[in-house]
């Protein structure tokens, strides 16, 4: 009997890619600040950076370009969106933005206000920059076994509701509007929470008034952990269980680069129509007209079949996810420390284990990932102190319990091959972790620094 899967396309198009030689590597690592979000995409061969708007399109997406909609008012492919978003997340209010990060602007300036806290089931660098700049305080709730890389929790995203009631307790509810609870949680290597979790989640916050917002970017992801792994869902479809994930909140942010397989899109999606009409007030100064929001009449018509299309049969997601653990149990196997249970969108590698030799503050991670570049072309993304940022009421630096390089997976993008080589060089650069060394700035921004920080070796290499 067969017992293994397959993923459920063919290929039709291809894109090709370059190797580089070592020496090509050193200069282009430099030239970059050892910053891989500085490099060019010419000077890497399999570029697992993100997982954020790389995805391949179907066919059915691309003939979806051509048949967009490009009316400045009222577009058809407008309200086609509008019908996927409501079929599928169930949100009658959308409010179409560039990307995510548009959706979390708006999201916080019609909630936030001065002196407000925000609780979240671990902070995400833009959400937590939108939440901080509209003048709250963002409030880390996450469980204590999402800090712990090995712990085998099946639902580590999941809040803890005694540490949400304590804030509650504490600050009062008319200090917090909203919760912002995140499908498969990013910084906590791709884990999602459970059904049960968000459920009651959702009964402790409308019990005190407070909103339920979720970031459901990778909800379909999450989705699928819960069908694996939590009782009762076996049996329903991902587009069962993404439904009712969302049933539990009052709005979402999405960025649409990710689950929704396209390019660029996102939205902010509402039931409340008073709520809505604020966040479409301030979409016409700060996107576009609440027709087209941040997007052209083809982007939105991509993204309204890539929503359809994710959840037309649990097939796209197996395989999505199943690519994703094929590369995490092979490194696994090899005795490479990574995040457990193996996360959603990619493979998150635990530097602080791996060079234990780094300091935090010498970025152990960053150098980590600008090592695996160097070594194979592979690129990654630091995913620990850089990120984290610093705290802007004293200045210093965040120090999060995770130091992870993360390797995160396009979708329908690279093939199993690919990612024997990842495996193969994230060894090469295991055998050699004794002669990495650390890192200190030449350049810092002052947020969101991880995107353009430049750097320079500590020490010379030996
Ligand atoms: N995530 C990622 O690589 C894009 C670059 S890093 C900022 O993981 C969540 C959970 C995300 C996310 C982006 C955004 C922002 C919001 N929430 O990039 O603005 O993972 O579309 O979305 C990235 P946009």
């Amino acid at each position: 009997m067969i017992k293994s899967w397959a993923e459920p396309f063919k290929i039709k198009m291809v894109e090709p890619i370059r190797m580089t030689t070592h020496q090509q590597r050193e200069v282009a690592i430099e030239g970059a600040g050892y910053n891989t979000f500085l490099l060019r995409s010419d000077d890497v061969y399999i570029d697992l950076l993100t997982d954020s708007g790389t995805s391949a399109m179907s066919d059915y997406q691309w003939a979806g370009l051509m048949v967009g909609d490009e009316a400045y008012a009222g577009s058809r492919s407008f309200y086609h969106l509008v019908d996927a978003v409501r079929e599928v997340y169930g949100y009658e209010e959308l409010v179409p933005t560039h990307q995510g990060r548009g959706a979390e602007h708006i999201l916080s300036q019609i909630l936030i206000k001065p002196g407000d806290y925000i609780p979240g089931n671990m902070y995400f660098t833009t959400t937590r920059f939108h939440q901080e700049h509209a003048g709250g305080k963002f409030v880390d709730v996450i469980i204590d076994e999402a800090f712990d890389p090995e712990d085998q929790h099946p639902f580590k995203g999941n809040v803890d509701l005694d540490k949400l009631s304590a804030l509650i307790d504490e600050v009062g509810s008319e200090q917090i509007p909203y919760i912002s609870v995140e499908t498969n949680v990013n910084m906590a290597g791709g884990q999602p929470l459970s059904m049960a979790n968000l459920r009651a989640t959702s009964e402790l916050c409308h019990k005190h008034g407070i909103l339920v917002m979720l970031d459901a970017t990778r909800a379909l992801e999450n989705a699928w952990f819960i069908k694996q792994r939590e009782g009762g869902y076996e049996d329903k479809s991902v587009a069962e269980i993404v439904r009712e994930i969302c049933s539990y909140s009052d709005g979402a942010t999405v960025s649409s680069k990710k689950d929704n397989l396209v390019n660029i899109g996102g939205f902010l999606a509402l039931r409340d129509p008073k709520l809505a009409e604020k966040a479409r007030a301030l979409l016409v100064a700060f996107e576009g007209l609440h027709t087209y929001g941040g997007m052209s009449g083809r982007d939105m018509e991509a993204l309204a079949r890539g929503i359809e299309e994710m959840v037309a049969s649990d097939d796209h997601v197996r395989a999505r996810v199943g690519q994703v653990e094929y590369l995490g149990n092979r490194l696994l196997k090899a005795g490479i420390p990574l995040v457990q249970p193996i996360g959603g969108h990619g493979v998150f590698i635990d530097a602080m284990t791996i060079l234990p030799h780094i300091p935090q503050d010498e970025f152990p991670a960053q150098a980590l990932a600008a090592e695996l570049y160097l070594a194979s072309g592979v690129r990654g993304m630091e995913r620990g102190i850089v990120s984290a940022g610093r705290d802007p009421a004293t200045g210093d630096h965040h120090y999060p319990k995770l130091e992870l390089v993360r390797l995160a997976i396009p979708r329908r993008v690279y093939t199993q091959a690919h990612m024997d080589v990842v495996a193969e060089s994230v060894l090469e650069v295991h055998e050699n972790r004794e002669s990495v060394g650390g890192l200190r700035f030449t350049y810092e921004p002052e947020s969101l620094r991880f995107f353009q920080a430049r750097f320079e070796p500590i020490t010379n290499r030996p």
